[in-house]
């Protein structure tokens, strides 16, 4: 270990590349600018003359109706990962820039989007929702109606089901940050009415075995859900983080399917045809659809696996020196909360438990952080998650023998950042 790493840190060692524990840190009185700490402290040193800064010298900006992030945080915003023009008209997505935000919850403004026909601007006044097909009553809802049932509020991600396939696709891996490599997921706090509460009032015929979900963009994309996932959690959004969705994320309404591929969350929804047999519609019979290696191709999976990643830090960002960190990350599961997560500190070697940020929820992004003097030699950092099912993350190698080579949908193998001695972070497959 590199000169200065003391006893007290020492002590708190937890597993191999300076992995510590963050209670035995507390536990000898070492904080960050602790006495004890001289050697790690972050803080500055207090003036004795304190200058006032110019900016409290005079009265500050009047208030705004809608407040926008200061000006110094240009930089944080989505990353455009396919432009629109590139493919079919319209098709095209971003990412929720992740190393640069912390917590849970994706302000609004930054939750990743996917459309397969450009955003749909819809006048709310002008737009239905109807449950129809396997009712005893066909029904048409607009907003001033729905704004009168009983709503629920819960936190959960949504992620595409191709997050991450420049990783699941790529021999070399790519050098970029966390919003274009694992951006296609965001989490936020949803506010609808059940969609059990919907269903129950049209009547559901008892030969109905799925809901077919259609939206009113250009592409109409639509989906089959097995009837059983509506009842049990399926939700009518109408409300994100709070306030009403925004355009991208499906204004006025959109479904939400806890824990499913981010398609099958129909956003700007206008349609439920309840049926006996699933639609086999074009966005789950060739879209939506994932190729094994053996040729056999998957349709209809619907949960997202088990996956975590360190935002904290990430490729692109520079560490500044040897010395105390705190490495963070996301994880999150389509199958329930999470349970553990294992950071590494040399590659894979030896492994220690993160903390867990409460609160830890089902289908819903999870904070793990784990404080770490790195020794200033280059290393490889590891993130490994574990759900309430004892779903674990594969590792790539792992990941790529199950599908086919071509196969990008549901990448979710253990993230990779190897720490070069100059402080350097980058994407490698290990
Ligand atoms: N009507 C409609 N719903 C849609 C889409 C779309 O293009 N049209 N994109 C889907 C895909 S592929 C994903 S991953 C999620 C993305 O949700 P978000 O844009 O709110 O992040 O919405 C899904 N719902
Ligand atoms: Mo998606």
């Amino acid at each position: 270990m590199a000169d200065g790493f003391n006893d007290r840190l020492r002590s708190a060692v937890v597993a191999g590349g300076g992995l510590l524990s963050r209670r035995r840190l507390l536990g000898s009185g070492l904080a960050v600018g602790g006495a004890a700490a001289a050697n790690f402290s972050l803080a500055g040193q207090v003036r004795a003359d304190p200058l006032v800064p110019e900016w409290a010298t005079s009265a500050g900006e009047p208030v705004r109706g809608y407040g926008v992030p200061a000006i110094y945080e240009e930089n944080v915003k989505r990353t455009l990962i396919k432009p629109y023009e590139d493919l079919a008209p319209g098709y095209s997505f971003s990412g929720t820039p992740l190393q640069y935000l912390r917590g849970t919850i994706t302000p609004n403004g930054l939750h990743f989007e996917v459309h397969h026909g450009g955003r749909a601007d819809i006048d709310p006044a002008a737009h239905n929702l109807f449950i129809h097909g396997l009712v005893e009553r066909a029904l048409r809802f607009d907003l001033a109606a729905l704004e009168r049932y009983p709503m629920v509020t819960h936190v959960h991600f949504i992620e595409c089901a191709g997050n991450s396939f420049f990783n699941a696709l790529m021999d070399e891996p790519m050098q970029a940050g966390c919003d274009m490599l694992h951006g296609l997921v965001s989490n936020a706090e949803w506010t609808g009415i059940p969609l059990s509460i919907l269903l129950a009032e049209a009547g559901v015929d008892p030969r109905a075995q799925w809901v077919v979900a259609a939206g009113d963009d250009a592409p109409s994309l639509a989906r089959s859900i097995p009837l059983e996932k509506a009842m049990t959690d399926g939700m009518l959004a109408l409300y994100q983080n709070g306030e009403r969705l925004r355009p991208e994320q499906g204004y006025p309404m959109r479904l939400l399917l806890p824990g499913y591929e981010g398609n099958m969350n129909i956003k700007w929804v206008s349609s439920l045809w309840l049926t006996e047999s699933p639609a086999y519609t074009k966005d789950e019979s060739g879209h939506y659809t994932e190729q094994l290696s053996d040729g056999t191709v998957l349709a209809f999976s619907f949960g997202m696996g088990v996956k975590s990643v360190i935002t904290h830090p990430s490729a692109t960002m520079t560490m500044s020196g040897p010395g105390l960190y705190q490495i963070s990350g996301l994880a999150w599961s389509g199958s329930g909360a999470i349970e553990t997560v294992e950071v590494s500190a040399d590659g894979g070697q030896s492994w220690a438990a993160a903390d867990l940020v409460a609160p830890v929820l089902p289908r819903a992004m999870t904070r793990f952080t784990l404080p770490w003097h790195w020794d200033g030699a280059p290393t490889v950092l590891m993130s490994r998650a574990v759900d309430a099912t004892g779903a674990r993350q594969p590792t790539r190698n792992a990941w790529k023998s199950r599908y086919a080579p071509t196969s990008g949908n549901h990448y979710n193998a253990i993230q990779s950042w190897r720490i070069g001695a100059d402080g350097s972070v980058a994407n490698v497959y290990a």
